[in-house]
């Protein structure tokens, strides 16, 4: 809600003086580094290249400012490229708003939902939702980094522009090549994360550099950095932990809530985010879901043991989920809101619900810890992105 309103008084702000249309380059909520570079480089080169003096393009990062520092790897690539410029920068204010520019998932968070009438185009590597059918660009396809689908539409949409490669200069092509080279882990085809159109973005990207920066830029050192910005997250509190990457979903009328949390740690065992919070961890979780009226919450969290060695077998990459419901098997009084409304028909269903989410196929999910409700993901290519469609299809028949 707080945020519904920061959004709202910032486009009032900018709708005030100018006569000039405005289109909000919007990322998606959990405003992670691929729709932070999406979202600022589509206005930059869209106000470089299209030429229409109608239209003012502005990033809109939906995130109150000192929850950036929460986003590791958004801070580090920030302070890493443009440090003097990121301390000088100052807002401009521009005016009419006329429309939305809405990528990185193709539905508007909560927030937004003022804006449901004005999106004109959606570019996004989310399962399509049929939404914003008159959108032109309406893109929405596989990709490992949706910056990568950005970069492909402006490289199909002004090809014929002499001023396009003169815009990337290597500050703004390491920019780009943060996010594919984050999300495709470094373009290795084994983590079954990286497409062609990733591979054309990142070929783009390096033949704009020029033969000394060619030859200067060490890719996997680069991906190592950004990296190691984004696991270095242990000194965030329980709370800031649960927020940093966070996307909420209604359903059902908004009759049904749900939150997922995406953390890169692990929660059980040596050196653990639960090891260390495990006095606060359940209270903070309660507040969490509490202030933002959820009748379910979700956290899913990835960690790379790397040659970590568990029952005689190698650990490496794996995923965990947390699940709260309501569930009797709750040790705490989670959502009284949510008990209050009486929304649901019986406890049993939402146990039924929750059971099913647990024992669903795609997802394999092995119990590991009852007090918490948490489970091994054995399915390792399932993240948010394909976790969040299972979820809420189970839960939109309750
Ligand atoms: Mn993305």
């Amino acid at each position: 809600m707080y945020r519904r309103i920061c959004v709202l008084s910032v486009a009032r702000h900018f709708a005030i003086k100018t006569s000039k249309k405005i289109t909000f380059i919007v990322g998606n909520e959990a405003c992670d580094l691929d729709s932070f570079v999406s979202s600022i480089s589509l206005s930059y080169l869209l106000t470089q290249l299209s030429h229409d003096d109608e239209i003012t393009y502005i990033p809109l990062i939906p995130i109150v400012k000192a929850d950036l520092n929460l986003r590791t790897e958004v801070a580090f690539l920030l302070n890493h490229l443009y440090k003097e410029e990121h301390r000088s920068v100052s807002l401009t204010l521009f005016n009419k708003l006329n429309s939305i520019f809405k990528f990185s998932s193709n539905k508007l968070s909560p927030d937004f939902i003022d804006f449901n009438n004005s999106v004109n185009g959606v570019i996004d590597h989310h399962k399509d939702e049929g939404r914003y059918q008159d959108a032109n660009p309406r893109i929405i396809q596989e990709a490992g980094s949706c910056s990568s689908l950005v970069l492909n539409y402006i490289i199909k949409s002004y090809s014929n522009n002499n001023d396009l490669k003169l815009l990337f200069d290597e500050k703004f092509i390491k920019f780009f090549l943060a996010p594919i080279l984050i999300d495709t882990v470094n373009l290795e085809p084994k983590f079954d994360r990286v497409t062609e159109i990733d591979v054309e973005s990142f070929n783009f990207l390096i033949s704009s550099f020029t033969m000394e920066q060619k030859i200067a830029f060490n890719q996997t050192a680069f991906f190592e950095l950004l990296q190691d910005a984004k696991a270095n997250i242990s000194h965030l509190t329980c709370s800031e932990l649960l927020k940093k990457d966070y996307k909420e979903y209604y359903l059902n009328s908004n009759q049904i809530r749900f939150g997922i949390s995406s953390v890169g740690w692990h929660l059980k065992g040596k050196g653990g985010w639960l090891e260390r919070d495990s006095e606060i961890f359940l209270n903070e979780v309660d507040t969490f879901v509490k202030e933002r009226i959820l009748n379910f919450f979700f956290v899913l969290t990835t960690f790379d043991y790397k040659n970590e060695v568990f029952e005689g077998k190698k650990r490496g990459f794996e995923r965990d989920m947390l699940i709260f419901g309501f569930s009797k098997n709750q040790n705490f009084e989670l959502n009284s809101k949510f008990i209050e409304d009486k929304k649901f028909e019986s406890q049993s269903s939402i146990d039924a619900a929750v059971n099913e989410i647990v024992s669903n196929e795609e997802l394999n999910l092995v119990p590991i810890d009852k007090k918490f409700n948490i489970f091994n993901q054995l399915n390792l290519n399932a993240s948010r992105k394909q976790v969040q469609p299972i979820i809420e299809n189970i839960l939109s028949k309750l």
